[in-house]
Order: structure tokens, then C-alpha cells, then sequence
């Protein structure tokens, strides 16, 4: 292969594609003909489908950019690949099916070769497109107590849990998150954040001048960058999973690292109410509305009621270290990480509301005075779930605060 024009790295465009997966795995007919577009949409890759003329087969190539799509003098390591290749892999054996299989990763293009999940629509367009997926509290709770609990301390031999540690280690895509989400939205110093113009002085006064929540988000910063507690995925919005109305595929794990828990589910819950945001505000009023708000109402208390209980469940069959076994361990553990996860809760929402990578349930509001008061709700429930995170305890918890804010500000009583 050293005469190949793929043995070293270059960026591809569409029509480098199609003769690359031929080279690289036996996917596909020697005599078919292959069609390949680029349709990544995030911030960070380029992904690449490639199909053969009849849809009978198709691959995904994700490629990493030696800089971000948002920002192409932000330079990252094209190492991510590596990382979101073995976290893959072991998300599949520890939630199995909830990930995509990957064929193969080329380290010297950069590139993952992994399952195209057809059928499936990126969940963020799902849910603008105001559908409900009944069975997404379930797969998720499932995806995240696996994936964070059997590969923490309490679940894995400690040795191996430390070589771990050591091979995620992810300075760069971690770096982003520290900036972007525990520290940018809160002082805008590198002048990047995106305000909406008529919300210039709730967020100056809420966030900007707010010196109590600055305290609170100084800790869970420094709660990131140390507490190496569980592999986690890093980025779990909702443009990070696929879904249909039977199964969900988490994906794009490139910002994976050994992190507190509660980073992933926070994620989660926010996403969700920024697709709530979206159709109380884009939906005409009436049985519809109503319908499709009460079903995100109940994935969010869902989410975190369901992963309550499939922590105590993995808790007594996984956890064996006899100190973790001590009686009250296992309620303080659980406490530590929904304080955890109702502050990320927090910084999420108001990082996609204020900060430079935002959220299309919100940011594509056409009535302004709808954006206003949707991001007014979002803003006042965030800086309670950060300053009160000890008290969020259950999914009724998490739901509540929300609906009393949007109560307050989008002017209705909420659908519960
Ligand atoms: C420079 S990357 C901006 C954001 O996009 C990714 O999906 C992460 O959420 C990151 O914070
Ligand atoms: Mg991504």
C-alpha cells in the first residue's frame, strides 16, 4: 500500500471517497458504481457517505480536519479519530447495539470507516421536526448507566481502569469544552460569544455580572478537568444521536475522556429542553403542542428517573470493591452525580444560548419575541440548576424547575 495515494494524510473531498473505501475495506461490488456526498453538519469533521447506484449498501467515513469547521484557525490533534474509534468499541460491548459498528480506522488519513445508519434521522431534526420517539428515556438510560458506571473505579479493576484513563487522555477536544462551556458564556473573553440583541441586558445581568454563578461554574471547571470518574462521551446532544421510532444510535464520541458523570447526562436533559423551547415556540397552539410537549416533559423526567434505577441495579451487580460495598456508598455516589448532572445541566443550556456553538431549536425561533422569552426561561432555569444542583434529586426535580421558568417567561402553563 506505500504507493497508495491514501498512505499519507490529506483532507478528501466527496470524490476521494468512493475509490478510498474501495482500497481500504471490501464493502462494496467491484463492478458497482459508488455515489458519495459530504453531509457532515457539526462543527469539528467531515463526514463522507458513500453508496452504492442501487442504496443497497452504504458506509460512513468520518474524517478528522487537521482544524475545526466553526473555526479554521482553531487547530486540533487528528488523533480524535483514534480515541472515538476505541470508545466505540467499547460502548459496544458495554451497551450493545446503542452505538454504530466501526469497520475499520485508518490512522494515517484520520478516518473512521463505520456503519451508515440508515433509517434513522439525526435526533436534533427529529425533534424540530416535532416527532416523539417513546422509547428514547429507555435506550438512553440503558446507554448512559453502561457506559459511565461499568467504566468507573467502582466497577472496574482499578489498574486497568487507570490504563484507560491514560489512553483517552484528550487535551485539545477537552480544552474546547473548557473554554466553550465553563468559562466563555460567563465572561466572553475572547469576545466570540453570540447574544441575541434583544437579550443583551438579561444576559449581562444574569450571567456576565452573576459573581455567585462564576463561583459555582469555577468548581464544576475544576470538577472536569479532575475527576477522572468514567469513560465519558463527551458531547451527548442531540446531534449526537440517531433515532427511529424503535432504536437509538449514540455516536460522534471524538470528545471522550475519562470526566464526571454527570457531564454526559446533563447533556441529555438540556438538549431536550431546547427541543421543548422549539415547539412550544414553532408549534401552533392547540392538541398537537400539547402533546409533543408532554412527551419531551416526560423524557426528561424519564431519563433521569430510569437512570436512578439501572444505577442501583448495575450498582449491586457489577460494583465489587469492598469499600464501594459500605453501606451509604452506593445513595452518596448516586447523590455526587445528579449534583453533577443538574450543573452541567445548567452550563449546557447556557452555553448554547449564549456562547459562540449554538443550537438550532433555538437559534432558527422565527418570532423574536418567542426567542427572547424561550432563552429568558432557558437562562433563569440553567443558573438554578447550577446554584441549587444539591437539591435535584429526582426527574420530577429536573422537570419542575424548568416549567416554573418557562412558566414565568413564555407565558403559559406548562403541559404537566
Ligand atoms: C469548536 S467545536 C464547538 C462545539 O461543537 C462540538 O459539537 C462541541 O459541542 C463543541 O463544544
Ligand atoms: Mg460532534
Amino acid at each position: 500500500m506505500g504507493d497508495s495515494r491514501f498512505s499519507e494524510y490529506f483532507l478528501m473531498k466527496a470524490e476521494d471517497a468512493g475509490e478510498y473505501v474501495r482500497e481500504k475495506i471490501d464493502f462494496f461490488r467491484k463492478d458497482e458504481e459508488l455515489f458519495c456526498e459530504e453531509i457532515g453538519d457539526g462543527n469539528v469533521n467531515y463526514v463522507f457517505r458513500v453508496r452504492s447506484g442501487d442504496d443497497a449498501r452504504s458506509i460512513i467515513v468520518k474524517q478528522a480536519g487537521k482544524a475545526t469547521r466553526i473555526d479554521k484557525n482553531w487547530f486540533l490533534s487528528t488523533d480524535r479519530g483514534r480515541i472515538e474509534t476505541d470508545i466505540l468499541r467499547i460502548q459496544d460491548s458495554l451497551a450493545p447495539g446503542l452505538v454504530p459498528r466501526v469497520y475499520l480506522y485508518d490512522p494515517a488519513m484520520c478516518a473512521i470507516l463505520m456503519e451508515d445508519m440508515v433509517g434513522y434521522t439525526m435526533m436534533r431534526t427529529a425533534l424540530m421536526e416535532h416527532r416523539r420517539f417513546p422509547l428514547f428515556a429507555e435506550h438512553i438510560s440503558t446507554f448512559l448507566v453502561n457506559s459511565l458506571l461499568l467504566t468507573s473505579d467502582v466497577a472496574m479493576e482499578h489498574k486497568k481502569k487507570k490504563e484507560r484513563v491514560k489512553s483517552f487522555v484528550n487535551p485539545e477536544l477537552c480544552e474546547i469544552s473548557e473554554q466553550l462551556v465553563y468559562t466563555e458564556p460567563y465572561n466572553n473573553e475572547k469576545d466570540r460569544n453570540l447574544v441575541f440583541a434583544p437579550n443583551e441586558d438579561f444576559v449581562r445581568e444574569n450571567i456576565y455580572e452573576n459573581k455567585p454563578l462564576h463561583l459555582a461554574v469555577a468548581k464544576l471547571k475544576f470538577d472536569f478537568m479532575n475527576n477522572a470518574q468514567c469513560l465519558i462521551h463527551g458531547d451527548l446532544h442531540t446531534g449526537s444521536i440517531f433515532i427511529n421510532d424503535t432504536h437509538t444510535f449514540v455516536f460522534d464520541p471524538e470528545f471522550a475522556f475519562y470526566g464526571p458523570a454527570g457531564y454526559d447526562v446533563g447533556n441529555v436533559i438540556a438538549n431536550l429542553l431546547f427541543a421543548w423551547c422549539n415547539a412550544h415556540a414553532t408549534m401552533e397552539d392547540g392538541a398537537d403542542r400539547d402533546a409533543q410537549k408532554q412527551w419531551l416533559e416526560s423524557a426528561v423526567a424519564d431519563v433521569i428517573d430510569l437512570f436512578i434505577l439501572k444505577y442501583h441495579n448495575a450498582f449491586r451487580e457489577h460494583v465489587d470493591d469492598s469499600m464501594a460495598k459500605v453501606e451509604g456508598f452506593e445513595d452518596w455516589y448516586l447523590s455526587a452525580l445528579l449534583e453533577s448532572t443538574a450543573g452541567v445541566t445548567g452550563l449546557e443550556i447556557n452555553r448554547r444560548v449564549v456562547g459562540m456553538a449554538q443550537v438550532k431549536d433555538i437559534t432558527t425561533i422565527p418570532d423574536g419575541s418567542k426567542r427572547v422569552a424561550a432563552e429568558r426561561a432557558l437562562i433563569t432555569a440553567a443558573n438554578r440548576y447550577i446554584l441549587e444542583a444539591p437539591r435535584f434529586r429526582t426527574g420530577a426535580d429536573f422537570l419542575e424547575n424548568f416549567l416554573n421558568a418557562a412558566n414565568v417567561y413564555m407565558g403559559e402553563t406548562p403541559c404537566r
